[in-house]
């Protein structure tokens, strides 16, 4: 400990040391911390102490999850796998599970009575060579996000997940359901992602501070967000930054509190209605989501409707292969417009430290094996081999 502390940091670090429960030594701790002058002679140790207070937090965010259940995992717990997920979304009734079936194969009960599915209910989706995993979500209704029915453990899925699929179906009001969809999911801070903001998603939570998740993706200084957080009064929250983005952009999204997920409108039954019904669905503020009629029962419309899943996940496969290795791995998943660096650091955070040149062939390369640095901008279906300094 550096020997020139003010005589208050020394108290508050004998009240950190002895409190006895989780609670009191995170309070204590957070006390001691902010008692330290910062300058260069305490940045260790501040740091130090920044760590062990989000390992506290950390432990103290666990013990209250596993109390919410007596496992500390309930049917809304859902492991991500495959490629991306993707959540079914709908009012009842509209064939969310006959589409997860047609779409999976997943063993699921497809009924004539509203609420038929209660629980989550996971598909495997093959999409060429990879997969994307499917989740139907017992219905939405009308005041879910103010607690009805599963409500908030839905819109906890929808938050979670890569991407929605809003499904309607095409005998009721679409500009209806729609809009009970978007609504339920706003009132939540979940918002069709648009254009080209950056994605930054801020989740707030009920403790643990504020949170960064970054991948070398922000050009600012990590130290100045708790800071930003603070003037747009957010405490606790967890912020994903997914694409580049600068301090101004990260302001924007804490002064948002909101999520940005992908969203794609899926008409189903299109079998029951003629097409001049679906053609003019009345989008609810201006909302340009895509759209795309299909016929779950039929079959209509379902090999659109998984390209269209690939493409609106904004994933792209980059497959690496080991410099002398006759194939190549397994594809890495990527955002679109992701670079060098970024299949790089996902295959060791080493890579991008180490590396020297990487050699590309497939859709971006201008010849096979062309050579290209870290900047250089991927595309699906590209392989790169990368070497070292
Ligand atoms: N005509 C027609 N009927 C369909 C289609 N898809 C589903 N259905 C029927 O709609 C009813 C409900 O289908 P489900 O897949 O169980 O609907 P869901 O949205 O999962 O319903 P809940 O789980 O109860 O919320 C069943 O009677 C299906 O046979 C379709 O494309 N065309
Ligand atoms: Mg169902």
């Amino acid at each position: 400990m550096p020997t020139n502390l003010p005589a208050k940091c020394t108290q508050l670090e004998r009240e950190y040391r002895e409190a006895k429960s989780l609670e009191g030594k995170i309070r204590a701790l957070e006390a001691y911390i902010g008692s330290i002058p910062e300058h260069k002679g305490t940045m260790k140790l501040r740091s130090h102490l920044k760590t062990k207070l989000a390992k506290l937090r950390e432990e103290l965010e666990n013990r209250r999850r596993s109390k919410a259940g007596a496992s500390g995992r309930t049917a809304f717990d859902i492991k991500k796998t495959g490629a991306a997920q993707v959540l079914i979304l709908g009012l009842t009734q509209v064939g969310k599970s006959q589409l997860l079936k047609a779409l999976t194969n997943a063993a699921v009960e497809i009924g004539n009575r509203p609420y038929t599915t209660l629980a989550p209910v996971v598909g495997m989706m093959p999409y060429q060579d990879i997969q994307l995993s499917l989740v139907e979500a017992p219905a939405i209704m009308e005041g879910a996000s103010e607690g009805k029915a599963w409500g908030p453990q839905v819109l906890g899925l929808a938050r979670n997940s890569d991407g929605i699929l809003l499904v309607l179906a095409a005998d009721q009001d679409l500009g209806l359901q729609l809009q009970i969809l978007l609504d339920e999911l706003k009132a939540f801070g979940i918002h069709p992602r648009k254009g080209k903001q950056p994605r930054i998603d801020v989740q707030p939570t009920s403790s643990g501070g504020v949170r960064v998740f970054c991948a070398n993706k922000f050009h600012g200084s990590l130290e100045n967000v708790p800071r930003l957080a603070a003037e747009e009064d957010v405490r606790n929250a967890v912020i994903k930054i997914l694409d580049e983005a600068s301090e101004e952009d990260v302001k924007l999204a804490l002064s948002q509190k909101t999520v940005q997920k992908p969203m794609l409108v899926a008409v189903n039954k299109a079998d029951l209605a003629s097409s001049e019904d679906t053609g003019n669905l009345p989008l609810s503020e201006g909302e340009n989501l895509p759209l795309i009629q299909v016929s779950a029962k039929e079959g209509g419309g379902l090999e659109e409707l998984k390209r269209r899943l690939f493409d609106f996940l904004g994933i792209m496969r980059v497959y690496p292969r080991r410099p002398g290795q006759p194939e190549p791995d397994k594809p890495l998943i990527l955002r679109r417009g992701e670079k060098v660096s970024d299949a790089a650091s996902r295959i060791h955070t080493d890579l991008r430290r180490r590396f020297r040149y990487a050699k590309l062939w497939g859709p971006s390369a201008k010849y096979p094996g062309e050579k290209v640095g870290l900047d250089f901008p991927l595309r699906d279906g590209d392989l790169i081999e990368i070497y070292l300094k």
